[in-house]
């Protein structure tokens, strides 16, 4: 028995709506889903955050996240969809995971928490560009 939750659901050991089963990536509803048909990707391979994950894999989760995106339109009428990924800061499961949730026009999603900010000036958006920059 694995301690991660999400290595239990592949396994088979822990109960999970399993929509997509491949050797790379799978998928399955969220059990809290923010409209029915939200469905988390996740990789076979344990990666808890975002920079653990091999440059490979990331190619194979997004074409999935995009295959589930294709589904939801096509299984539940959905318009587009919602793409997600919180990396370690509200990632409630150290077990990378995209959430694809359906998205329909006035579903009431909007916006629901990103409220915007806007850079001071010129010259802090500058200082914010050029640190990424020289990160990279
Ligand atoms: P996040 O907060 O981004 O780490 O999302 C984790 C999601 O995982 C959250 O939307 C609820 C979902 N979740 C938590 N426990 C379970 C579970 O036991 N089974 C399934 N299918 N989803 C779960």
């Amino acid at each position: 028995m694995t301690s991660c939750l999400f290595c239990a659901i592949l396994a088979g050991d822990e109960p999970g709506a399993i929509v997509l089963d491949e050797p790379e990536a799978a998928a399955f509803l969220d059990v809290r889903p923010l409209f029915p048909g939200h469905t988390l990707v996740v990789p076979r391979l344990h990666v808890a955050a975002l920079q653990d994950l091999p440059d490979g894999l990331g190619g194979t989760l997004l074409a999935t996240a995009r295959r589930i995106a294709a589904a939801l339109r096509t299984a539940l009428g959905a318009e587009g969809a919602f793409v997600a990924l919180n990396d370690v800061v509200s990632q409630s499961v150290p077990h990378l995971h995209i959430h694809v949730v359906p998205r329909r026009k006035g579903d009431g999603l909007r916006g629901f928490f990103w409220p915007r900010t806007r850079y001071d000036d010129p010259e802090h958006l500058e200082r914010i560009r050029a640190a990424i920059a020289a990160a990279l």
